[in-house]
C-alpha cells in the first residue's frame, strides 16, 4: 500500500537530471554519456559531486542513480551518498581514504566531516576502526562520523560491491512518516525513521545533496551515472 501510494505520487513530477547540473569537487569530472568520476583508481584520490539544486526535505522525493565501486575487490574505499547543511555549502568535503570524502578518522574527534549531514556509505573496504565487517557493505552514517552500528552486507561474509558492473541505488525519503528507504538493486538495504528536519538540520528543510568518494592506499575507478530525480510537490 505504502508502496504504491509513494509510486502514483512520484509520478507527479519528474525531473531529468543532468550531468551540467552537478558541481564538482577534486578528482571528479565529467565522464560522458551520464556518468560523474568520483576517483580515479589512483591512490589518495577523493572526489565529490553536489547537484546544484538543492532537496526540499518537507517533500516526498525518491532519487536514483547506478553506482560503479570498481573492478578490483582488493580495492577501495567507496562512495557516499550525502544530504548536508554544511556551512562551507558546495564546497564541504571530509577526509580521504577511510572516510570516502565525507567524514573523520576519529569519530570522537571533531576532525574535518561534512556536519550537520547523514550519508549512505558503499564501502568497500574493511576498517576497524568505523567497525566495518569483514565483506563490502551498506550502512547509514550521520553528522560526519564514519563509525556506524549496524550494517547491510546480504550476511554474506564474502559479499563484493567491486564486481565491474553499475549497482541501482535508490533513496527514498516520506516527510509525514519520517522514514528514510534505501535501496540497492532492488533490495531494501536500509529503513529508518527520524525526524530530519529537526533533529538533523536544526529546522532548515533545503539541504544540499550528492556523492562523495576517496581512496587511500588501496584504490579504485569510482563513479555515478545519472538516472532521475522524482520528487512531489
Ligand atoms: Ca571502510
Ligand atoms: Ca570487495
Amino acid at each position: 500500500m505504502y508502496k504504491l501510494t509513494l509510486t502514483a505520487t512520484l509520478t507527479l513530477l519528474t525531473h531529468l537530471v543532468s550531468v551540467a547540473q552537478f558541481k564538482m569537487l577534486g578528482t571528479s569530472r565529467d565522464m560522458g554519456n551520464g556518468c560523474i568520476q568520483l576517483t580515479p583508481s589512483v591512490a589518495y584520490s577523493e572526489g565529490l559531486a553536489y547537484s546544484h539544486t538543492k532537496l526540499n526535505l518537507s517533500e516526498n522525493f525518491e532519487i536514483e542513480f547506478d553506482i560503479f565501486l570498481g573492478d578490483k575487490e582488493e580495492g577501495a574505499d567507496g562512495i557516499t551518498f550525502v544530504v548536508h547543511n554544511d556551512q562551507r555549502g558546495f564546497n564541504a568535503f571530509g577526509n580521504w581514504g577511510e572516510c570516502m570524502g565525507y567524514g573523520r578518522f576519529n569519530p570522537n574527534y571533531p576532525g574535518n566531516s561534512i556536519y550537520p549531514s547523514i550519508a549512505v556509505e558503499f564501502d568497500t573496504y574493511q576498517n576497524i576502526n568505523q567497525n566495518d565487517p569483514v565483506s563490502d557493505h551498506v550502512a547509514y552514517l550521520e553528522n560526519g562520523s564514519s563509525r556506524h552500528q549496524s550494517h547491510w552486507n546480504n550476511e554474506d561474509s564474502d559479499f563484493n560491491l567491486e564486481d565491474n558492473r553499475l549497482h541501482n541505488f535508490r533513496f527514498r525519503w516520506d516527510p509525514s512518516k519520517k522514514r528514510i528507504t534505501v535501496l540497492l538493486d532492488g533490495t531494501v538495504v536500509y529503513k529508518g525513521q527520524k525526524d530530519l528536519i529537526n533533529e538533523i538540520f536544526d529546522g532548515k528543510t533545503e539541504v544540499i545533496w550528492g556523492f562523495t568518494a576517496s581512496t587511500g592506499r588501496a584504490h579504485n575507478l569510482q563513479y555515478f551515472c545519472l538516472r532521475r530525480l522524482a520528487s512531489a510537490k
